[in-house]
């Protein structure tokens, strides 16, 4: 928005009604430990000069994660992108993975990094995830793998993806990146498929500063993984297999056993801030808050809000520019969808099908910033912004167009 266009919107009746803030309010913002918790956990690091390759620090917090997600195998990697790439290669995944476009772009590319082909298929329009019933039409003969994404911590449709793989021979993987901590039908996420990559980077709720794993209840691809992190070393300290350098280092391992320690206080803190946006978005014509399970365990990591861009309010990037203009940094995810972006767009084989519900949820979506740095009073604010701009939408759309 330019200058002229901000003072004519300061001019608005209905700015008033619109709280700027001071400071720019992040989505992504990260969350942070108790410091004395992180500091001695460093300075014991330090005082040992043991600063990465398998130090005590990570093998503590392996063990605490495994603990945590009730899986046998938990192996930390530096991030949630190699954790993907281990996995597939681990799994020798060949050929097509078939795996939504509507995700992170690190999820197609850590399958193109491996030189499988990415083959994209829709989502259902209702969980976000990938449409069970849309895989099979996806599959051929060089179809190896179906990769599912938890987007936004909603757990995919692990029994029918399961059924559909055991009846074609297929490797079944799920990037977990944004389901730390949350469960379906009472397991948790990290249990499922051959095997599960989570991310902890920095704006994860849960994070090692950059970081992630591989989960598996299985002990030969566990062992694996763990070769291929460390450049094909065994433990006999022979190169055994192909490797790469994917080694998390002892002060990312600190900062996720500090979080550990805290992580109720930060889902009791999310939990609060999503039932505080379901309140303050109640009722406001033209947007939807997405929904959780609330019989399972959830990290309401993300506040997505659906905008339907109909004739009567603002679409969703109109009331992204609203919320920017008032320093509410909200973000559009995942806009453009995977194969949307190079070097998937260019392809001839891209015209395989319409993906319509990505498509349509990549112009509808948006996420607003959450984490321990958000309070009630931030969220009845950015509410105020949301429900003026949509009742005012016609004097706010001329706004905005001048
Ligand atoms: N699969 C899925 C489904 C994923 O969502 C991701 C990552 C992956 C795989 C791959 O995992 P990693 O290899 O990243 O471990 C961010 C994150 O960088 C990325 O990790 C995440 N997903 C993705 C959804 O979001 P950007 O491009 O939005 O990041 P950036 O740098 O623009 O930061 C977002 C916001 O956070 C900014 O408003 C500023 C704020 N921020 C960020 C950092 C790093 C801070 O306030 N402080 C910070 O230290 O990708």
């Amino acid at each position: 928005m330019t200058r002229r266009e901000k003072n004519h919107w300061r001019d608005l009746a209905v700015a008033g009604a619109m709280p700027r803030f001071r400071e720019p309010l992040h989505v992504g913002l990260p969350n942070l430990p108790d410091r004395g918790n992180f500091h001695s956990r460093i300075d014991a690091a330090l005082d040992r000069r043991r600063l990465t390759n398998d130090g005590p620090l990570v093998r503590e917090l392996e063990t605490s994660l495994a603990r945590h997600l009730r899986v046998r195998h938990c192996v930390v990697v530096a991030n949630g992108t190699l954790a993907l790439s281990l996995a597939l290669r681990a799994a020798a995944v060949r050929g097509e993975v078939i795996l939504p476009s509507f995700t992170f772009i690190a999820t197609a590319h850590a399958v193109e990094w491996q030189n499988m082909t990415p083959v994209f298929c829709d989502v259902d329009p209702a969980t976000h995830n990938i449409d069970p019933a849309r895989i099979e039409e996806r599959i051929t003969d060089r179809t190896s793998a179906i990769l599912g994404v938890h987007v936004w911590g909603r757990p995919c449709a692990v029994d029918a993806i399961e059924t559909i793989a055991k009846k074609r021979g297929l490797v079944v993987l799920y990037d977990a990146a944004h389901a730390f901590s949350c469960s379906t039908n009472g397991t948790m996420i990290g249990n499922f498929g051959a095997m599960e990559a989570f991310s902890f980077h920095a704006t994860k709720f849960f994070h090692t500063l950059e970081g992630g794993a591989v989960t598996t209840n299985d002990n030969a691809l566990a062992a694996t993984v763990r070769k291929m992190r460390d450049f094909g070393y065994d433990e006999n300290d022979d190169v055994v297999t192909l490797g790469t350098n994917a080694k998390l280092n002892e002060i990312g391992a600190g900062m996720g056993l500090a979080l550990l320690d805290d992580l109720d206080r930060i889902l009791d803190v999310n939990r609060a801030n999503y039932r505080a946006y379901e309140r303050e978005l109640a009722g406001i014509s033209g947007v939807r808050l997405i929904t959780h399970n609330d019989t399972e365990r959830s990290n309401y990591q993300y506040i997505v809000l659906e905008v339907d861009g109909s004739d009567a309010a603002l679409d969703r990037d109109e009331l992204l520019a609203v919320l920017k203009a008032e320093n509410v940094l909200a973000r559009r995810y995942f806009d453009p969808p995977c194969h949307e972006c190079e070097p998937y767009r260019s392809r001839k084989e891209m015209a395989r099908g319409r993906l319509e519900h990505t498509d349509r949820l990549s112009r509808r979506l948006l996420c607003l910033p959450t984490g321990e740095r958000v309070d009630d009073d931030t969220i009845r604010a950015i509410g105020g912004i949301v429900r003026t701009s949509m009742q005012h939408a016609g004097a706010i759309r001329k706004a905005l167009a001048r």
